[in-house]
């Protein structure tokens, strides 16, 4: 399988986020990349090939022009304001209050942003046009006869919505090459979310649609990230009710009891008619992840990679979480080469 890569990633590279009131190390940094790379390179997963460049109309395709225009030029006025150092909202606009476009970074930023874990920086605007157009690549190759690529791009994406970003999430990579598959004509596409955390954005993306189909298993949002959403009973809206599916688990689920939410997406998926599949690859389902509390095991990232596998379809694998550095390559990897053991026998 190919993978795209693009080193300008590395451009995002947080110094802190907030947790439970303390200012900490970024959970999301370069190295997570880096070292999924090492290990493709390692097990000779593929040829590694840079993204192409595709301008803005795929990411308009999926977030509000005002969201993209803000993000493309918040460090510009931020910095102007506050120097070097790294973004984060100053307020946020109360209920009922209305959010209208104001002349301060700070508040400017409230009006975009959902949490306290995604400053923005100089290099933010390139590392995350970087990672939509890895996708965008990927999306390409997965159309044509590979039937399958790999976007291993940072930031991550799935928690950005039409016109939010939060969660480590700017640019919701996912989403962009969900739609690309669409715009090439696929009638029937589907998300299919395996990151521990629900994937708000993606689903608030195409909630009202019922050509994209959004499967999501997460840990239960009434006690994770990103708590608002994930429920059982969002199951899509207008055209697109039916076409949304969560499958929340308790904290301590290990592959015995994430196996069975798995084939459950995997038969909705299936029966959806699916002709193209998008995975948002988060692998902080692993027992050893610092911010999760789900208990997968290296050999269950295998298993999973079969099990996507079995659906058949071009299969386009989005790089999202997992911050357990020093197994993210080998639980990456797993779920892509899992994959390959099936559609190559
Ligand atoms: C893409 C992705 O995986 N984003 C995740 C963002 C999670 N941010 C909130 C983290 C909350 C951590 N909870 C407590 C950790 C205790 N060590
Ligand atoms: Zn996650």
């Amino acid at each position: 399988m190919k993978t795209v890569y693009s080193p300008r990633h590395a451009l995002q590279d947080a110094q802190i986020e907030f947790i439970r009131g303390k200012s900490v190390p970024s959970f999301e940094m370069p190295q997570r990349a880096e070292l999924v790379l090492e290990r493709i390179k390692a097990v000779a997963l593929g040829p590694v090939v840079e993204p192409g460049s595709f301008g803005l109309e795929p990411l308009l395709a999926v977030h509000d022009p005002d969201f993209v225009e803000f993000l493309s030029t918040i460090w510009e006025t931020w910095s102007a304001e506050s120097g070097q150092i790294d973004a984060f909202p100053n307020a946020w606009p109360p209920p009922r209050s209305r959010r209208i476009r104001t002349k301060r970074p700070g508040a400017e930023l409230g009006r975009y942003c959902i949490d306290m874990s995604s400053p923005i920086m100089a290099g933010t605007w390139t590392a995350v046009t970087s990672a939509a157009d890895a996708a965008l690549t990927a999306t390409e190759i997965a159309a044509g006869p590979e039937r399958m690529a790999f976007a291993l791009c940072r930031p991550p994406g799935h928690h950005a919505g039409r016109d939010y970003f939060g969660g480590y999430c700017f640019i919701n990579n996912a989403a962009v090459a969900a739609q690309n598959l669409v715009d090439r004509g696929a009638r029937r596409v589907a998300v299919l979310d395996v990151d521990y955390h629900h994937g708000n954005g993606t689903q608030d993306i195409f909630y009202e649609r019922a050509d994209v189909l959004v499967a999501s298993i997460h840990a239960d949002p009434e006690t994770e990230y990103p708590y608002y959403s994930g429920y059982a009973d969002e199951t899509g809206d207008g055209p697109g009710e039916g076409f949304n599916l969560n499958v929340p688990l308790a904290w301590g689920s290990a592959y015995g009891e994430y196996k069975p939410a798995l084939d459950t997406a995997l038969a909705r998926i299936a029966a959806h008619g699916t002709e193209a599949l998008v995975v948002s690859l988060g692998v902080d389902t692993f027992d050893g992840d610092p911010i999760s509390r789900f208990k997968l095991q290296n050999a269950d990232f295998l298993s999973m990679g079969r099990a996507i596998a079995s659906l058949g379809v071009p299969t386009v694998f989005v790089m999202e979480g997992g911050y357990a550095v020093a197994d993210i390559g080998v639980n990456t990897v797993n779920v892509l080469t899992g994959f390959e053991d099936v559609i190559g026998s």
